[in-house]
């Protein structure tokens, strides 16, 4: 794995976990993890439970104890790292999204595509895709369930920057996040979006903010003075509507200004025979509305996802005792080691990071031109 923050310490949790819960053909080993620091990233290893730890990711990709390489890092090393884990003969998992440019992640898709034909296998990291309930809405759409799809509804709402005084992390600088709001939270609902209704967008029609333009530089002193400051390079928050290939109609919200919203992740799907909801706060659940009952006893009904024929159930609790974000990671872990066993392609695929990137691209250049609706190239 290179890269140890939250989305390492989260990946770390799936490696751990997927074996020991499912029987899984192949056993992941955790060989070694790679950060710059060498005090934090040896803490790193002990604390998340990797053997060795490199402090160059070049050393980790060269090491024969490593067939598969996990890719944690901020958005502007994505594509060196991956391209050269998998020229260098490894299986690569990388974090969403998957590049912080269309051209990144045709070069990375490339590479995938090249590396495919020696039996490699590459994988993003939509690990919302694996919270069991929504596996199953997939399932559910997929079998006819809420029948001709009309309307998908997402929003993913956070609030952590708020206040004008939080300071310019990574995460609002162009250059190592790619994008905002836009790319961290917008590319897991385009994902979802088109995952679940089982088809692509064809356009979008956009709007972007910055509400604060400058923050604190991270560290800068604040005796007294005022700190110094720096310019925010990327979106604050995201709206676009955009048309499905089948006519279906999607709105999105992306924002990380909405107070009291911490991780809010909701999502509708309408069809002419039903209804499918979800909310990520109620992550066990999903509510169903058959459009083809009785008008007098139908309505939304709540479906506990805590069955063991429901997706990724069958290896953990009694029904009745629900999962977590976590969870999520340890079904990406066991999906990925499944596919690289049986020598299949795991979803999504780096093609699928490339078109969710064409999007994100197609979205700014909607909202740099106020809002025109943009094709998104196929
Ligand atoms: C930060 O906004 C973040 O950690 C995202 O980067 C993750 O993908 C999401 O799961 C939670 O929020």
């Amino acid at each position: 794995m290179v890269g140890y923050a939250f989305m390492g310490a989260a990946h770390s949790q799936g490696w751990r976990t997927a074996a020991r819960v499912f029987d899984l053909p192949l056993r992941p080993a955790m060989a070694a993890i790679c950060g710059r620091d060498p005090d934090a990233v040896r803490a790193a290893a002990d604390k998340h439970g990797w053997a060795a730890a490199e402090t160059d990711w070049r050393d980790l990709i060269a090491r024969d104890d490593v067939q598969l390489v996990d890719v944690c890092t901020p958005g502007d090393s994505h594509a060196e790292i991956a391209i050269a884990a998998l020229e260098a003969g490894k299986h690569v998992l990388c974090e969403k999204p998957l590049a912080n440019s269309v051209a990144e992640a045709e070069a990375m898709a490339d590479a995938a595509r090249r590396a495919r034909a020696r039996g490699q296998r590459a994988m993003v990291g939509f690990n919302y895709r694996r919270t069991p309930a929504i596996a199953q809405a997939r399932r559910m759409v997929a079998d006819g369930r809420i029948g001709v799809l009309r309307h998908v509804r997402v929003t993913y709402l956070q609030d952590w920057i708020v206040d004008p005084e939080f300071p310019l992390v990574w995460r609002l600088r162009r250059e190592l996040a790619g994008s905002g709001a836009l790319g961290d939270l917008g590319a897991h609902i385009v994902d979802l979006a088109q995952y679940l209704a089982g088809e692509r967008l064809v356009g979008v029609s956009a709007l972007t903010e910055t509400f604060v333009r400058d923050r604190p530089l991270p560290g800068a002193a604040n005796s007294g003075g005022a700190a110094a400051r720096g310019a925010v390079t990327v979106d604050d928050a995201a709206l676009f509507t955009g048309r499905l290939a089948s006519g279906a109609l999607a709105s999105f919200e992306a924002s990380r200004f909405a107070a009291g919203r911490k991780n809010s992740l909701r999502i509708e799907l309408n069809g002419d025979h039903g209804s499918l909801a979800f909310d990520l706060e109620r992550l066990n659940e999903l509510s169903f509305h058959d459009h083809t009952a009785p008008a007098a006893d139908s309505g939304f009904r709540r479906i506990l996802v805590t069955e063991p024929d429901h997706p990724y159930l069958e290896a953990w609790w009694p029904p009745g005792h629900g999962l977590g974000y976590d969870h999520t990671f340890v079904h990406q872990a066991r999906d990925m080691v499944a596919a690289i066993a049986a020598g299949t392609d795991p979803e999504p695929s780096f093609e699928d990071g490339l078109q969710v990137q064409r999007v994100l691209a197609a979205v700014e250049d909607s909202a740099e031109k106020n809002c025109v609706y943009t094709p998104v190239p196929a």
